[in-house]
């Protein structure tokens, strides 16, 4: 059987609510998530909060306009993640 599912996937809008879209999105370990800049600015998807910084769990680096970054998350949980130039940007992934 055919399947048309879209991997998944999360766009970054850049400044303005909604940041990342979707905000929050749930996947199951093991799925590779991509997030996709179809902003005209560099951004980060950056693991952890802007109160207390980087986590360490991922991190894409700088990502210019049209960049993307793959990512793959093993353990269920919620992840929260940020932008590290514009802090005020951030989302949120759940892994089941
Ligand atoms: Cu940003």
């Amino acid at each position: 059987m055919e399947s048309s599912v879209e991997k998944d996937k999360v766009n970054i809008l850049g400044l303005e609510s909604p940041f990342y879209s979707p905000n929050i999105i749930s996947i199951k370990a093991g799925e590779v998530l991509t997030f996709d800049n179809i902003d005209a600015n560099f951004h980060t998807v950056t693991s952890g909060t802007q109160e207390y910084g980087p986590d360490g769990t991922f991190d894409s680096g700088l990502l210019k306009a049209g960049d993307t970054f793959e990512l793959t998350l093993d353990k269920p949980g919620t992840y929260q993640y940020y932008c590290t130039i514009h802090p005020n940007m951030v989302g949120t992934i759940i892994v089941s």
